[in-house]
């Protein structure tokens, strides 16, 4: 078994005290952090998804398989960040209201730091209201929201429409992802962008600032 195999078996199986030190060994072994992060993790917690989808494992499955992912996370963010010393813009980022999923934020939110933005973390079950406020720090550039279950997609056309109403509209950008969120689905809410990925979303943050 390779130590990305083992990693995403260890994600699975929530062992959060294995997959850090596992992290560190596929570091040392040469393997792409990139990697680590996308065939170690992320398609780890896709399996678990699919066998919660089949009854096969409940939510205290996902919960720990989610935990060991932010082990593996916080020990492979020194090696995907890059450089954060110049800011670029402000950003500001949070899952919609009735969703408490952040491992897809925490990653976009990652990601966009190491692209030179400073990024204020709303958090997970964020009211479009506390939305509203943060964006109305003049400084804001970017408004980005995460929603990851189809029955917090309404909350995230809520959140969007607030936004195209604000009078500060004009000056942010409207960022918008999350695994059942679509670019169809982007554009029908009136979101200025979607990616599909925690890399993209940081290419597209970039270019509006660019
Ligand atoms: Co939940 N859950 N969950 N869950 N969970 C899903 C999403 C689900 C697909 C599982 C399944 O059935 N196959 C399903 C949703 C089904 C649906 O909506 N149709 C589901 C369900 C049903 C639920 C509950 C309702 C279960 C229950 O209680 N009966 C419940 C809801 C709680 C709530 O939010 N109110 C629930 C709870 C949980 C846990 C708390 C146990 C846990 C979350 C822990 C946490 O986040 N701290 C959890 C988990 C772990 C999952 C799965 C297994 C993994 C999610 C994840 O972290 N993926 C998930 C199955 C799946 O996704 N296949 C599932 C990895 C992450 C890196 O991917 O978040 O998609 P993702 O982010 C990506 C992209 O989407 C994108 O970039 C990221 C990185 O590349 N992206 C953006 C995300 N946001 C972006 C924003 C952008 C741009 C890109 O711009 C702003």
């Amino acid at each position: 078994m390779s130590k990305i195999d083992e990693i995403a078996a260890a994600v699975g199986a929530g062992k959060a005290k294995i997959v850090g030190g596992l992290v560190e060994e596929a570091i040392a072994e040469g393997a792409n952090p990139s990697e680590i992060l996308n065939k170690g993790m992320i398609d780890a917690m896709a399996v678990v998804g699919e066998k919660f989808k089949n009854n096969e494992i409940f939510v205290p499955e996902m919960l720990v398989a989610a935990r060991a992912m932010k082990k593996g996370v916080e020990v492979l963010k020194p090696y995907l960040a890059g450089d954060t010393s110049n800011t670029v813009g402000k950003m500001v980022m949070g899952t919609v209201a009735g969703d408490l999923h952040d491992i897809g934020k925490n990653l976009v939110i990652m990601m966009i730091e190491s692209a030179g933005f400073e990024v204020i973390d709303l958090g997970v079950d964020v009211p479009v209201e506390k939305f509203l406020e943060a964006a109305a720090d003049p400084e804001v550039k970017i408004v980005g929201a995460s929603a990851l279950l189809t029955t917090t997609m309404p909350a995230l056309r809520d959140t969007v429409a607030a936004l195209n109403k604000a009078d500060f509209r004009s000056r942010i950008k409207v960022m918008v992802g999350g695994a059942p969120v679509t670019q169809e689905f982007a554009n029908e809410i009136g979101a200025d962008a979607y990616t599909g990925d925690a890399a993209s979303a940081a290419e597209r943050a970039k270019s509006f600032v660019a």
